[in-house]
């Protein structure tokens, strides 16, 4: 939009006056926040309106994403940025003697999200709208997001994320218009109308309302403004009565309360399944009421509406939308079921059997009688089907809904649409031969690929300032909007100019970092030392033990040798563990009691530093990545579905240390061999033992007399404080024969390592290796995923 800053100070001071009554000199940080969003939110609302517009009147076609996780973190940037103000208001505010960064730290993180995959929502919502496509998010709005981490005594503590504080959300709008009502529990039964149809009588159901909120999204500097609706739940006026107590009406607040903080295994908890149901119910019903109001036939929704199923946590979708077609609108089972295939598609996540949601079929009843009994009739049409067309018993077994009690989720999404894709090569070739291996049989035509994306604007653009500045410089500022023109680095790699420049904008983002981490925790770090960054989820696979396995190496090196000759290194760990998952905590304790050990050591020089950054999140990750020289992507080969945060590290051009897992592959496609460091056993290997039933760890353990020191520091009073936590790990490594083959991988692990650190040594070839990484890192724009997604699956038009 067209702003002058003159303008815009205006708009500004009437809106703080007017909402607030107050001058800006007396405003606090968080008065000012709001009263910027709220000057922002006028001048995109009639965008928002026009979109809606012009979207019902030229009937277009519509992809709804379902996802139970948003993960957008902070919006007042990326919206300021995507309306082409953003260096206006900076200006503005410096006018105005306001710092604008106290302003933007006001905002709470939206943090509806676990990690990776509510990451990776909310980049697709951005996305879409900077690629003009008509999609919108389904989600839930949750009271409060993932837990804040603290860290006490070296343990994780959570406490609750209570993101609304006293500014609320200021970029929704709720629409009571769109309400509509969620029905769960209860007794059914079919009963015949006059003509003869079966509809089905509900007694004793519990009957909510689904109120929605709407978040804008903005697209880049289009003037288009998308739609994430998150529904909340209250109780129905004409209900109140049945809910006297403050715990009656708190069990039915709980639906939208909390977001479930585990993202690796899953439990079937009955709240879980409500939240499900709750937000896919209340979507689907609104979705067909405004195709309805187009004045279309509804044997047709398919050709103006595509619901995207995010995992398996909205896979109730195909039964709820059989049921609201088949009960609520009268529609044929059959064509009921044909319009149902063609509307859904799913993207997996996993390969982690564990993670994959199943649901007892007796607790699904309870709480969901009709869709159960829609569920078991797919069911059984899906067998029947099956058996006509000749399909083996066994392979009948393995892909049907129901079995031994439980309801598969995935298979109903596979079964329920017509589109499944996994999200990065390697993963969906796994899903295709491995996990999902019987549905590929049946169904190869289903199967797509889709890499994950990331929003570059945010790592670039918003994140690292000094970098864009630097790239602008170079190669022109066209790469802003065209993230492609990137490329244009590839000329400049052998340019010692470029390269320095390159040089002094990491060093400036490790600064900053530096000066967190002082602050935050006291510990003194170098710049001049190696950045080695490993922050995601803390899971057994992600393998954050075997990088501490090799700081624990470089310890016991250093004390036999203070003069060895070393480049400094400091491991920066940031990382929330699920509440329930004892191993995850424990290695986190002894992460935090390792760096203590370490960090007081003076006999080390200062060689060596760890660090653990409490309360890992978006914005913490926006200081973090531009900082980090190695990005340690060390997950065991087959189990990280993709990684997303490999590709922001990548992008602010740090150097990859990695397995062959996920899309490090796709990394490395890019960037070629030399410019990426991988090690380790593949995906062949780790199948290869699993076949072979040939893993032992106790024998490397026996036999490596460095591995056995290293582990035997967990358990001999090395580490001070960890008993417990260090026989825990002792045992997962050795008596449990150490389950993602941490042992096999160490020793390539430290040679990779030691890679890292001859590389790092030669300035001037380390900077040419990250400059080509950023050069290359434009594969990576969630702007193509979605684009690929828009054109492939949903069949849409922008
Ligand atoms: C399921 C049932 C009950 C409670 C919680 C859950 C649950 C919640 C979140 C299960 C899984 C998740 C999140 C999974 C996740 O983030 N997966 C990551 O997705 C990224 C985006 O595709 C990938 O890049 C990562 O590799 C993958 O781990």
């Amino acid at each position: 939009m067209k702003l002058t800053k003159e303008e815009f100070i205006r708009d500004f001071k009437d809106t703080l006056h007017e909402e607030q009554l107050i001058k800006v000199p007396d405003a606090t940080p968080a008065e000012l926040f709001t009263s910027l969003a709220q000057t922002v939110r006028k001048y995109y609302t009639p965008l928002w309106l026009e979109r809606n517009r012009k979207i019902s009147e030229n009937h277009e076609k519509v992809a709804y994403y379902f996802s139970i996780e948003f993960l957008p973190g902070r919006m007042l940037e990326t919206n300021l940025l995507n309306l082409g103000i953003l260096d206006i208001v900076k200006e503005a505010f410096a006018e105005l003697n306001v710092d604008f960064d106290a302003v933007k730290n006001a905002e709470h993180d939206m943090a509806l999200g676990n990690g990776g995959l509510g990451r990776l929502a909310a980049a697709f919502m951005d996305s879409l709208a900077t690629t003009g496509y008509p999609g919108f998010g389904n989600g839930l709005r949750y009271k409060y997001g993932l837990f804040k981490q603290r860290i006490v005594d070296g343990y994780q503590v959570e406490l609750p994320d209570s993101w609304f504080g006293s500014i609320g959300n200021v970029w929704e709008t709720r629409k009571d218009h769109d309400t509509v009502e969620v029905k769960l529990f209860g007794d059914v039964y079919l009963q015949a109308d006059k003509d003869g149809k079966l509809s089905p009588v509900y007694n004793n159901a519990q009957i909510l309302r689904a109120v929605p909120y709407d978040v804008p999204q903005l697209g880049y500097q289009n003037d288009i403004v998308n739609n994430l609706r998150l529904w909340d739940v209250e109780i129905p006026e004409e209900y109140e009565l049945d809910y006297p107590t403050i715990a009656d009406r708190r069990s039915v607040q709980d639906i939208t309360s909390i977001l479930y903080p585990d993202d690796s295994s899953y439990e079937g908890k009955q709240l879980r399944l409500v939240q499900e149901y709750f937000m896919t119910s209340a979507g689907l019903q609104t979705i067909i009421k405004s195709y309805l109001k187009q004045g279309l036939p509804l044997e047709k929704i398919h050709e103006k509406v595509s619901v995207h199923i995010n995992d398996t946590h909205p896979a109730v979708a195909p039964a709820e939308f059989m049921r609201l077609l088949v009960d609520e609108y009268r529609l044929e089972w059959d064509v009921a079921w044909d319009v149902t295939t063609k509307t859904m598609s799913y993207t997996n996540h996993t390969i982690l059997a564990e993670a994959l949601e199943k649901w007892d079929a007796e607790l699904f009843k309870k709480v969901l009688p009709r869709v159960y009994q829609i569920i078991l009739e797919i069911d059984n049409r899906f067998v029947s089907d099956m058996a006509s067309d000749g399909v083996a018993p066994q392979i009948i077994e393995n892909t049907r809904i129901v079995k031994d009690g439980l309801i598969h989720m995935a298979n109903l999404a596979i079964i329920g649409g017509y589109s499944v894709n996994g999200v990065a090569k390697l993963h969906t070739e796994l899903l295709k031969e491995d996990t999902l291996r019987d549905f590929y049989n049946l169904y190869p035509e289903k199967f797509n690929n889709k890499t994950n994306g990331i929003v570059q604007r945010r790592w670039t653009q918003i994140a690292d300032q000094p970098l864009s500045k630097t790239i602008d410089k170079w190669i022109g500022s066209g790469w802003r909007s065209d993230i492609h023109e990137l490329r244009k680095l590839n000329d400049l790699v052998d340019n010692p100019e470029v390269l320095n420049d390159f040089y002094h904008v990491k060093q400036e983002a490790k600064a900053r970092l530096a000066a967190y981490i002082k602050e935050t925790t006291g510990i003194e770090v170098s710049t001049d030392a190696i950045f080695d960054v490993q922050v995601k989820r803390l899971h057994a696979y992600k393998r954050q033990l075997l990088n501490v396995l090799n700081i624990i190496k470089q310890y016991w090196d250093l004390k036999d040798n203070p003069d060895k000759d070393i480049v400094p290194h400091v491991y920066i760990f940031g990382a929330k563990a699920a509440p329930g998952y004892h191993f995850a905590k424990s290695v986190i304790k002894v992460i935090n009691e390792l760096a203590n050990l370490i960090n007081n050591d003076s006999s080390l020089n200062g060689k060596l530093k760890v660090v653990f950054l409490e309360n890992y999140n978006v914005s913490l990750a926006e200081l973090i990545i531009p900082a980090a020289n190695v990005s340690e992507q060390i997950s065991l080969a087959s189990k990280e579905a993709s990684g997303t945060s490999n590709m922001k590290f990548m992008m602010t051009g740090a150097i990859t240390l990695a397995t062959l897992d996920g899309a490090n592959i796709e990394i490395k496609d890019e960037v070629g061999s030399d410019n990426i460091v991988i090690f380790g056993m593949d995906k062949d290997d780790v199948y290869r033992h699993y076949e072979r039933h040939d893993y032992y760890s106790r024998s490397i353990y026996e036999n490596n007399p460095i591995i056995r020191r290293v582990v035997d520091s967990f358990i001999n009073g090395t580490i001070p404080n960890i008993q417990g936590e260090g026989t825990e790990i002792y045992e997962s490594l050795i008596t449990h024969n150490d389950e993602y083959f941490l042992l096999e991988d160490f020793t390539a692990y430290v040679e990779a390592q030691e890679k890292i650190d001859q590389l790092y040594r030669n300035q001037e070839q380390w900077m040419r290796m990250s400059l080509i990484n950023i050069a290359n890192s434009d594969k990576f724009t969630s702007d193509d995923t979605i684009t690929q997604y828009a054109k492939e699956i949903w069949q849409l038009k922008n």
